[in-house]
């Protein structure tokens, strides 16, 4: 079938430059996507948005080119919560993919089941409107229960405006919970302000909770760096996901977010993404804990243990 992209829609920047950081042996990309491609894995009629194609071997390559070991695959909306392209893309890794998923109520134990199989360890949780329609929160929590017994955890997608209606909900999962992209804080305030206050106590007060510190790309307000022509680009990211890593360094996440989706303005390259790490973990204790002790741990703890 083939799918009309959604007009004006940014492809990924097919030639990354190499980063300038060499990333420590064994680092996890913890947050990209497969998209497709359409012709074997239709888009959902539901989605918001129709990507261009990102395979698994297209994947697989920008991870080998950035100098990653391996990559959490997280279901993208255009999918739905037909699950085939992101199992697909894990069991074609040779176990160097793991997959997070996107359920609905009506799915079976043996479906579960077949998703851990393939490499999947945690449900989608998104909130942001642009991107999907309502889901009741007794539908999210009973999946949330169901998921716990697997050993999986929820991943949550929200912006910074809706965390004090959702936070009862959020504090109510019984699993671990990881936040996309610091739960996407306007950056044009201050990071000592009381919103970015309130992410803060919301992952100090509950130790369940991590965060990936990816994306300054989608929440930059300073301009693409092919404009502006450095390398440390996205500086007014820089001190919330700095503050992020550094209060809870044991709980952080990164991930390239390829290929893109919804980018308006500018496609990141890559290696250019992977040289903000050293601005936000400053230290190469701390760049090994983001990118290899923590998503080892939640991601491969049966290694993780070795
Ligand atoms: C991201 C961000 C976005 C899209 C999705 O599943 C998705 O469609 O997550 C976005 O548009 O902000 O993490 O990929």
């Amino acid at each position: 079938m083939a799918f009309q992209k959604t007009p004006g829609w940014l492809d990924w920047y097919a030639d990354p430059s190499t980063p300038r950081l060499r990333v420590p042996s064994g680092s996890v990309d913890a947050h990209c996507h497969v998209f497709g491609p359409g012709e074997q894995f239709p888009f959902a009629p539901e989605r918001k948005y129709t990507p261009c194609d990102a395979s698994k071997q297209q994947l697989f390559a920008l991870r080998d080119r950035l100098g990653f070991a391996r990559n959490v695959i997280v279901q993208a909306t255009c999918h739905g919560a037909d699950n085939r392209a992101m199992a697909d893309a894990c069991r074609a890794s040779d176990g160097r993919a793991r997959g997070v998923a996107t359920v609905r109520r009506s799915v079976s134990d043996g479906e579960l089941q077949e998703l851990h199989d393939a490499g999947v360890r945690g449900v989608r949780f998104n909130f942001v409107k642009r991107l999907v329609d309502f889901t009741p929160k007794d539908e999210l929590l009973e999946i949330a229960g169901r998921i716990e017994a697997l050993g999986w955890h929820v991943v949550i997608y929200f912006e910074a405006q809706d965390l004090p209606e959702l936070w009862d909900f959020f504090t109510a999962l019984p699993t671990t919970v990881v936040v996309d992209h610091m739960g996407r804080p306007d950056v044009s305030k201050p990071v000592d302000g009381p919103e970015f206050a309130l992410f803060l106590k919301f992952m100090e007060e509950h130790p369940n909770v991590w965060s990936k510190v990816s994306c300054p790309e989608r929440l930059s307000l300073a301009g693409p760096p092919a404009l502006n022509g450095e390398r440390n680009a996205y500086r007014d990211v820089v001190p919330f996901a700095r503050r992020v890593v550094e209060s809870f360094p044991d709980r952080v996440l990164w991930g390239t977010d390829w290929p893109h989706p919804n980018l308006k303005d500018h496609m990141p390259d890559d290696g250019l993404l992977v040289d903000f790490i050293p601005h936000i973990a400053t230290t190469p204790a701390l760049q090994r804990k983001l990118l290899v002790d923590n998503p080892m741990r939640l991601y491969w703890p049966e290694e993780a243990m070795r």
